[in-house]
């Protein structure tokens, strides 16, 4: 059976952590990524430890998981053996045992970054604000079937096929592309082997697992405000990274997920352009950045702050159909005299919804209602059981659940391991 970790917002909820505690308190077998790449950016803190994973399933870090890199997940070979190397230098043990990837992957290349950064340009001040970690290009390049699978990389057309593609982008972009296709290919040709015995047949490696009753952690990377379909498109990531791609991207049974566990900040941020309708652009922001930590780990960018949105979260449950949450960071808002907490937006039209309008334009016009909520103001800091947290954070707690009628299972107090309320 397997178990879903979702991004209920705009990503950095701390799935990595959730991740991290479940494979401690309930050993899984197997802990798959099924969708995006190396954009993603995973922390997890064990003692004095701190690992970062962007392409690789965190459940390396259990030395009794399996890991798998689904056919969904766009594979950068370079960020794939360094981040190998940095969990060796770290000691954990039998990482290139415990690491499979599926030969479907759509082969993310050096190519895929340069036109990302020129496409970025291009967009001026609307710009996606993207990892440049040539994310949406890959997937653009598989949709349109000029795509490279890792197991297109053994057959000579590779060549071919690469060299066409570069041809295809320089049309395009002329000299401002800066990349070099004889050394991408020498690369790979380099590497092939070397990568070879991670390689499986995920069809064939899930089917198996899931007959025989092994136990699945999936890590969903970045969130449902980010999804290609549901997000704030055209400010999203360009894979699936709602429940969907988790089934589509590992070939999982709907009918073996057990549950699928929203990862929810108790405020928001986003990295990146595109709206944020409760974003803080004073104090309140500053002061949620600098507590929270608040800055991308793959890209090292300070990331956008502002309050609990429920409208996001109503959409995002409405999608990904959230057995139960992982409510995170509750101990950043230890210090706030008043905590607020979008209900509502108000249309031009003095008009109250509480859908996420898929109308960017619309979605401008409106103002969140807010309802003011009393802080609590003493440290949840490191908190393990329920009884210890204030009533006024308790109140927080049951009013989200209230809200969106999905019960809070786990609470984030501080970002080590051990720093969770399990309810
Ligand atoms: P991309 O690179 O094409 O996927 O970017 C498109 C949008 O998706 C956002 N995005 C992310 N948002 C939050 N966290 C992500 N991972 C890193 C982290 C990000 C970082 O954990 O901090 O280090 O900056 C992530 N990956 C993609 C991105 O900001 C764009 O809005
Ligand atoms: P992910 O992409 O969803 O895995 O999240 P990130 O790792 O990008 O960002 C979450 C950040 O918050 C990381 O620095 C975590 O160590 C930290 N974190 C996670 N949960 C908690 C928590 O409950 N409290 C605090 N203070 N930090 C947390
Ligand atoms: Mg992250």
């Amino acid at each position: 059976m397997a178990s879903i970790i979702l991004g209920a917002q705009w990503g950095d909820e701390g799935k990595g952590k959730l991740t991290d505690n479940l494979l401690a308190t309930n050993s899984f077998d197997i802990c798959a990524r099924a969708a995006g790449g190396h954009n993603a950016g995973h922390s997890i803190h064990i003692g004095t430890q701190k690992f970062s994973f962007h392409l690789l399933p965190s459940g390396l870090v259990s030395p009794s998981t399996d890991n798998l890199i689904g056919s969904g997940v766009v594979f950068n070979v370079d960020a794939f053996f360094e981040e190998l190397a940095e969990l060796d230098a770290k000691g954990v043990p039998d990482v290139h045992k415990r690491i499979h990837v599926s030969t479907r992957c759509h082969v993310n290349l050096t190519l895929h970054a340069a036109v990302d950064g020129l496409s970025e340009q291009a967009l001026g001040k609307s710009q996606i604000g993207t990892t440049k970690r040539g994310i949406g290009p890959s997937y653009s390049t598989k949709a349109a079937r000029d795509g490279l699978r890792i197991i297109d990389i053994y057959h000579a057309e590779f060549e071919i096929k690469l060299r066409m593609l570069a041809e295809a982008y320089r049309a395009r972009y002329g000299e401002i592309l800066v990349y070099d296709v004889d050394k991408e290919i020498q690369k790979f040709l380099g590497i092939r082997e070397k990568l070879r015995p991670y390689l499986v047949d995920a069809v064939e490696y899930m089917r198996v697992a899931q007959e025989q009753k092994r136990s699945i952690l999936i890590e969903g990377s970045q969130a449902l405000m980010l999804d290609l379909d549901y997000g704030s498109y055209p400010f999203v990531t360009s894979s699936n990274c709602s429940v969907g791609g988790c089934i589509q991207g590992l070939a999982l049974s709907p009918f073996n997920i057990k549950s699928i566990i929203g990862v929810v900040k108790a405020y928001t941020t986003r990295v990146g352009g595109g709206p944020f309708p409760t974003e803080e652009h004073e104090e309140v922001g500053t002061k949620l950045q600098e507590i929270g930590g608040e800055i991308g780990v793959s890209t090292g960018r300070r990331r956008r702050c502002g309050w609990l949105d429920l409208v996001v979260l109503k959409h995002s449950a409405a999608v990904n159909y959230y057995t139960t949450l992982n409510l995170t960071k509750l101990d950043v808002l230890d210090t706030f005299p008043t905590i607020r907490v979008a209900v509502a937006y108000i249309t031009p039209d003095g008009e109250k919804i509480t859908s996420f309008p898929a109308d960017l334009n619309f979605l401008e016009k409106c103002t969140p209602e807010y309802i003011d909520f009393e802080g609590w103001q003493s440290s949840t800091q490191g908190l393990r059981e329920w009884s210890d947290l204030p009533s006024q954070a308790q109140k927080y707690v049951e009013l989200i659940e209230s809200e969106l009628g999905i019960k809070i299972g786990y609470i984030g107090t501080g970002k080590d391991r051990e720093d969770m309320i399990i309810r």
